[in-house]
C-alpha cells in the first residue's frame, strides 16, 4: 500500500479502501461496523453461515450496549456486507483484520487452529501491497513465527517486501466495547516500520491514541501483560483474603484503606475469574516460557489460586449451612449470578460453572437466577431473572456475580423470602456494608464469619 498515512485516511473515509474483517464475533463485529461507519468498504468474513445470513439480513446478533443502531447504519449504508469466502474477499481487500478466537485447550495449551486457517485463506487471495492485521490474542512471536509463514506459503508473497503485517491486539472490554472503543489506546507492532505506520493510519479514524511499539511480539506481550497483571493482582488479593479471614479481617476494608495510596491499584477477590480472556491469557505466556526454558512461576501460581476460588466459595457455603445446623446435602441453594461478570450475557469459563458442579455433586438442590439469562436453561436448570423468586424458601443464598439488580436488594428483602435464619454467602462482597438483620448467617470470600 504505497500511500502516505494521509492518503490512507482519505481513502478510508471516502470509501475507496476495502477492509476484510475475518471472524465476526464479540470483537470482530463491532470492529467491522465502526470501520464501515467511518467510511470504509467492509466485508465481514465468517465460517458460520448463520452469522453471514444475519449480517446480510441486517439482524444484529451480538448483545453489546450501543452496537445495534451502529450495526443497522453500517448495513443500510451499504458499507458493510458479509461473506463465507475469505479468500475471494481478501483478493479485493487492501486491509485484512484477523479477529478469530484463539482459545486455550483443556490441557491449557493455546489453540491456534482457527487463526492459522484464517491466515491460510487470507493468503490464498492476498494482493501485493496489502496489510494483514492480527487483533486476536496470541503469544508473543506467534505472528512472526507461525502466522506470517502460513500467509507467505499460501500467497507466494514475502512479508515486508510484498505485503505488510502487524499486530494490533484488541483491548475491548466486553460490556463497554462500543462506548470505550475510541478511548482505549491502540498498540501497534509492525513487521516493518512501514507496516506499523500504515496500520496506524488505518486505525487513526477509530482511535484517539495510537502507540507504535518496536514489533508485533512486543504488541502481543503488551496485551497479555495487562491481562496477566490483572489476574496476578486478583490472585494476590484472593490469597490475602483467605489469610485475613482467619485473622478476622475483611480484605475489602483493607483494600479500601490501601486505595487511599496513589500507587495502589485495587483488585478484588471473589467467586473466581472467568471469561474468554483472563483464565486463558496466562497460558500464552507460560507456553512461550516453556519453549524458551523459563517458567513464569508467579503467573502460573496465580492461575492456580484464582482457579481455586470457586471451591473456596463452596467451602464457605458448607460452613455457613453448618452454622445453621444444616448440611449442603439436600439443601435448597439459590444461586444469584451465572455470567462471568456483571451485565454481560457471557458464561465462558464462568466461576458459576464450577460452583454449580460442586454443589450438585455434594447433593444440593439449586435454583438459578441471572437477570441477563432469564428464561434460558443452564446446567439443566431453568434460570429465573427474578432474584426474589429464586430465594423463596431457600436454605442458603449464594451470590456469585454482582449484577446491579442484586445490589438493589436489601438483606431484609431476601430474609423475608428465604428460610430463617437467612444463610447468605457473598462471593462478591455485595452486601458487606448492608445493615444485617439480627437473624442472619453471613459470610463469604474475604469476609470473616459474622
Ligand atoms: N475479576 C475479579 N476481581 C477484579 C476484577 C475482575 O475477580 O478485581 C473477575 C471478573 O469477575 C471476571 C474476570 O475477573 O470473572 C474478568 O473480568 P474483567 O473485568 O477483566 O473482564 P474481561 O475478561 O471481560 O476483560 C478483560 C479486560 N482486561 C483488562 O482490563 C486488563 C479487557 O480490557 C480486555 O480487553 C479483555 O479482558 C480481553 O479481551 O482480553
Amino acid at each position: 500500500m504505497d500511500m502516505t498515512p494521509k492518503e490512507i485516511e482519505t481513502a478510508l473515509t471516502s470509501g475507496t479502501l476495502h477492509i476484510a474483517v475475518v471472524g465476526t464475533g464479540r470483537i470482530g463485529l463491532p470492529t467491522a461496523v465502526l470501520f464501515a461507519n467511518a467510511g470504509a468498504k467492509v466485508t465481514a468474513c465468517d465460517i458460520d453461515p448463520k452469522v453471514v445470513t444475519c449480517i446480510t439480513n441486517d439482524e444484529n446478533y451480538i448483545d453489546e450496549p450501543g452496537l445495534e443502531p451502529l450495526f443497522h447504519q453500517a448495513i443500510q449504508s451499504g458499507h458493510l456486507t458479509a461473506s463465507l469466502d475469505t479468500a475471494k474477499t481478501t483478493s479485493a481487500s487492501d486491509v485484512i483484520i484477523l479477529s478469530v478466537p484463539t482459545p486455550v485447550t483443556d490441557e491449557k495449551v493455546p489453540m491456534y487452529d482457527y487463526i492459522l486457517s484464517a491466515a491460510e485463506d487470507t493468503g490464498k487471495g492476498l494482493q501485493r501491497g496489502a496489510l494483514v492485521v492480527v487483533e486476536s490474542t496470541i503469544g508473543p512471536g506467534t505472528l512472526e513465527t507461525q502466522i506470517i509463514p502460513v500467509i507467505e506459503k499460501a500467497s507466494g508473497l514475502t512479508a515486508g517486501k510484498e505485503f505488510l503485517a502487524a499486530s494490533c491486539p484488541e483491548r475491548a472490554d466486553p460490556g463497554s466495547i462500543i462506548t470505550r472503543f475510541r478511548s482505549i489506546p491502540r498498540i501497534i507492532g509492525g513487521n516493518t516500520q512501514q507496516a506499523a505506520e500504515v496500520a496506524a493510519a488505518i486505525y487513526r479514524p477509530l482511535a484517539e491514541q495510537i502507540m507504535i511499539v518496536p514489533d508485533p511480539k512486543t504488541a502481543n506481550a503488551v496485551k497479555l501483560t495487562e491481562n496477566i497483571f490483572r489476574d496476578v493482582n486478583i490472585a494476590l488479593m484472593s490469597e490475602l483474603a483467605i489469610l485475613y479471614e482467619r485473622l478476622g479481617i475483611s480484605i475489602f476494608d483493607v483494600i479500601e484503606g490501601a486505595a487511599t495510596k496513589w500507587n495502589f491499584i485495587p483488585h478484588y477477590p471473589g467467586a473466581g475469574v472467568g471469561g474468554p480472556c483472563l483464565p486463558a491469557n496466562a497460558y500464552y505466556i507460560i507456553g512461550e516460557g516453556n519453549r524458551v526454558g523459563y517458567v513464569p512461576y508467579l503467573v502460573r501460581m496465580s492461575r492456580e489460586i484464582n482457579d481455586r476460588m470457586p471451591h473456596e466459595l463452596v467451602r464457605h457455603t458448607m460452613e455457613a449451612l453448618n452454622r445453621a445446623g444444616k448440611s449442603l446435602n439436600g439443601a435448597k441453594v439459590a444461586l444469584l449470578g451465572l455470567t462471568y461478570k456483571p451485565a454481560v450475557a457471557d458464561v465462558q469459563k464462568s466461576p458459576a460453572l464450577l460452583i454449580i458442579r460442586e454443589l450438585v455433586d455434594r447433593g444440593a438442590h439449586l435454583r438459578l437466577c441471572d437477570p441477563v439469562l432469564g428464561g434460558t436453561v443452564f446446567c439443566d436448570c431453568e434460570v429465573t431473572p427474578n432474584p426474589l423468586k429464586a430465594v423463596k424458601g431457600a436454605d442458603c443464598v449464594l451470590l456469585v456475580t454482582a449484577h446491579e439488580e442484586f445490589k438493589h436488594l436489601t438483606l431484609a428483602d431476601i430474609a423475608a423470602k428465604a428460610k430463617s435464619p437467612l444463610v447468605l454467602v457473598d462471593g462478591r462482597a455485595v452486601y458487606h456494608k448492608h445493615p444485617k438483620p439480627k437473624d442472619i448467617i453471613y459470610q463469604g470470600i474475604g469476609l470473616p464469619p459474622a
